[in-house]
């Protein structure tokens, strides 16, 4: 028996898998199991809207939403859905991720997208904030999650060096 992993990573297309496969290693790091699926809002609507109604039920807690242009993808999963989404603006190749950005965190009052950064820093963070979501009720990944950070600041050095 297969059983749901507690978040989803959608995408709108394989082109944003580059950036979107930052969250998916980042909850490897964390031990937190997801699926990554393509689901997009304009070219598999039907596959957007079964989705979406569906994914509180399937058994996810959280979705990870990033897509680019006119990036419709998180607000209309957010719309179809009560489980929290967090949007991840793909950088465009056109306007370099300005218009995916503008494009999920301009929801209207009532249906809230967490919108990240544009591109690799959105995608980790999107992962980092919904691990901290489970974590909430979680104290081994909150433990996890407490590790990361200590590790993520000791690996800061106190003094610069030429790079290569
Ligand atoms: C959006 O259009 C996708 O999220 C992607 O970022 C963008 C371009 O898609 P492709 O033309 O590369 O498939 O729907």
């Amino acid at each position: 028996m297969t059983t749901t992993p507690p978040i989803a990573i959608i995408m709108g297309s394989q082109s944003d898998w580059a950036t979107m496969r930052h969250a998916a290693e980042t909850l490897d790091r964390l031990g937190v199991g997801y699926d990554a699926r393509i689901v997009s809002a304009h070219r598999t609507p039907d596959r957007l809207y079964d989705f979406a109604k569906g994914a509180k039920a399937a058994g996810y807690k959280v979705i990870v939403a990033g897509a680019g242009g006119a990036a419709h993808l998180p607000g209309m999963t957010a719309a179809l859905t009560p489980l929290p989404v967090f949007g991840v603006p793909v950088e465009s190749k056109a306007l370099s991720g300005v218009d995916s950005l503008h494009s999920i965190v301009q929801m209207p009052g009532g249906i809230p997208v967490g919108t990240l950064a544009i591109g690799k820093p959105g995608a980790i963070n999107a992962a980092l904030i919904a691990a901290a979501v489970l974590a909430l009720s979680d104290p081994d990944l909150a433990d996890r999650l407490d590790a990361f950070r200590a590790a993520q600041t000791a690996a800061v050095a106190e003094v610069p060096v030429d790079e290569a």
